[in-house]
């Protein structure tokens, strides 16, 4: 096959994991205290009647026992993130060693798979080609959601026709609020089919007590985080623009964080402290604009600004033009031209709408993805930003108060980190999440997330645990109805992290204070060393 040197590499590269997973027949789970829900308690437990306050569960080792053969499935699902084949990979050792009789099925491109039974029966050869390799393509994935009886119905009649003792959903806060929502469904149906998570997402907002870091997002940060870097540095060198870099994360500005204290560009927005401090798109540009200027009296009319991709959804003003524009295009029964959502508009709304350049205009416009999101992917706030930030620069430049040249070069750091070759973070992280999950799955265990914690800690004393996904779970509005589902954790404005980017940035300004982490590493010194973000927060 065309594999690169690396690709074979990393092929031969084995996870580190704790002792305590080695021998599948010997792990036993040890139940904690019974636990309850995040927030909304009455109302999570009259959702799961069966399944709601079930223990927490810490991993041992015993003496082994016999395992009758197992058949486990698995379903990728949402957008990429690097490690997911290896969570598979985790899976297939451990039911396979468990009993070589067991089989392990793939569903074929996310939750469509489960829907129609297409799925593929994995064995070693097929899983040897993905060890450690990015990419989510050994068995594809989807967006999907199962929400209506009948998709329900139809992931019943697959399991029950393949005979499943078992189903492992890797994915998001959405993706695993659905397995709960399986999992409680099998159970009340009588279903021996075991139904558990795992915590995916580059976005790292499935996260809270129990999940100390969604995976793909070391990994992803780190290709992020290499190419600003560069562009901070093309920046200082050629000394002729401004680099503006939109980085992915949807709903929370975890990666932009995580990127700025890796790079100090000169200026990195956090949607949340945007959302908590009310600033508008136009304060965004006045920000922009404050900083152009004061670099420009140092002779310095070059700079790096990083934004989340999710900062149109934080700014109030844009905030409230897009909740009424997602009211107005749900019940739209036919496509409606700018015109007319216009004139739909309250008259506030109308105004920003009115003066958004058209392409911006009509990407938010766009369809809403399965779950209700705006794409804010095809947003592009960068060519936003560097519009307005012109024009008002040319308005104070003919007032005399603005000397500089400006030019703003768009730049949007997306889809190409979420199949990057997975760090040895991400690639012992989720071999042990899978191995994690499978003993999850064949002790009988249902509605349950797989954790590792204790992340900044050598592999071998990560800490293995299973935890109910009603313990993260809230009730929030989606769809105009109340639906139980996990909450997000967004930057936390008093956490670490921000913290220390609080306490550096002003510096950043004005100096030039780039920061070059470099190519994520694989072997050498560097080759474990955790996202900043996880190392503070686990210094506090
Ligand atoms: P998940 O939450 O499914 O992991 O996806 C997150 C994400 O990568 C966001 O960062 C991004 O906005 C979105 O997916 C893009 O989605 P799509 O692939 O549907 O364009």
């Amino acid at each position: 096959r065309n594999l690169s040197a690396l690709q074979r590499a990393r092929l031969q590269y084995n996870p580190r994991y704790n002792p305590v997973l080695a021998d599948p027949a010997a792990v036993v789970l040890q139940q904690g205290q019974p636990t309850t829900a995040a927030f909304d308690q009455d109302h999570i437990a009259k959702l799961f009647p069966n399944l709601y306050g079930q223990p927490s569960l810490s991993f041992a080792k015993h003496v082994p026992s016999h395992f009758e053969p197992k058949t486990v499935g698995v379903v990728l699902s949402g957008g990429p993130a690097p490690g997911g084949h290896n969570v598979i990979c985790g899976m297939f050792d451990f039911v396979s060693n468990l009993n070589p009789n067991s089989k392990l099925l793939g569903f074929r491109n996310g939750p469509d798979g489960l829907l129609n039974a297409e799925y593929v029966l994995l064995d070693a050869d097929t899983v040897a080609l993905y060890r450690n390799q990015g990419g989510f393509h050994m068995i594809g994935s989807g967006r999907t959601k199962i929400e209506t009886p009948a998709q329900f119905d139809a992931v019943r009649n697959t399991v029950e026709q393949l005979d499943l003792d078992a189903l492992v959903i890797v994915g998001g806060d959405d993706s695993n609020s659905n397995a709960m929502k399986i999992a409680e469904h099998f159970k009340q149906h009588q279903l021996k089919c075991c139904v558990n998570g795992a915590p995916k997402t580059i976005d790292n907002d499935l996260r809270n007590a129990q999940v100390q870091v969604s995976f793909g997002f070391d990994t992803a940060a780190k290709s992020y985080a290499e190419s600003i870097a560069s562009l901070a540095f093309d920046a200082v060198s050629a000394r002729k623009a401004y680099h503006f870099v939109r980085v992915m994360g949807r709903s929370a500005s975890h990666i932009a964080l995580e990127c700025a204290l890796q790079t100090h560009p000169n200026l990195c927005f956090i949607g949340e402290e945007v959302k908590h401090n009310s600033t508008t798109l136009l304060d965004v540009v006045r920000t922009v604009v404050d900083l152009i200027q004061q670099r420009s009296l140092q002779g310095k009319n070059y700079g790096v600004i990083v934004l989340p991709e999710g900062l149109v959804e934080f700014m109030p003003d844009v905030e409230a033009l897009i909740a009424e524009l997602n009211e107005i295009l749900a019940h739209a029964e036919r496509s409606l031209s700018r015109q007319q959502i216009t004139e739909k508009l309250n008259p506030r709304n109308a105004e920003l709408f009115r003066n958004l350049p058209d392409a911006i205009a009509n990407q938010l416009m766009l369809e809403r993805d399965p779950h209700g999101n705006v794409q804010v992917a095809k947003i592009e706030a960068e060519r936003l930003l560097i519009g307005m930030v012109s024009s008002r620069l040319a308005m104070l430049k003919k007032e005399g108060l603005y000397k500089g040249k400006f030019s703003g070069v768009p730049h949007y750091l997306g889809y190409e980190a979420r199949c990057a070759m997975p760090s040895n973070f991400d690639a012992n992280y989720t071999y042990g999440l899978g191995r994690v999950a499978a003993a999850l799955c064949c002790n009988g265990k249902t509605g349950y997330i797989a954790t590792l914690s204790n992340l900044t800690k050598p592999a071998e004393e990560w800490v293995p645990a299973g935890f109910p996904l009603t313990m993260m779970m809230n009730i929030e509005r989606r769809h105009g109805k109340d639906s139980a589902v996990i909450k997000k954790m967004l930057v936390d404005l008093q956490g670490a992290p921000f913290t220390d980017f609080a306490l550096k940035r002003e510096s950043w300004k004005l100096n030039d204070e780039y920061r070059s982490p470099g190519t994520t590493q694989f072997w050498g010194p560097t080759a474990d060393v955790v996202s900043m973000s996880l190392q503070l927060e686990a210094s506090v």
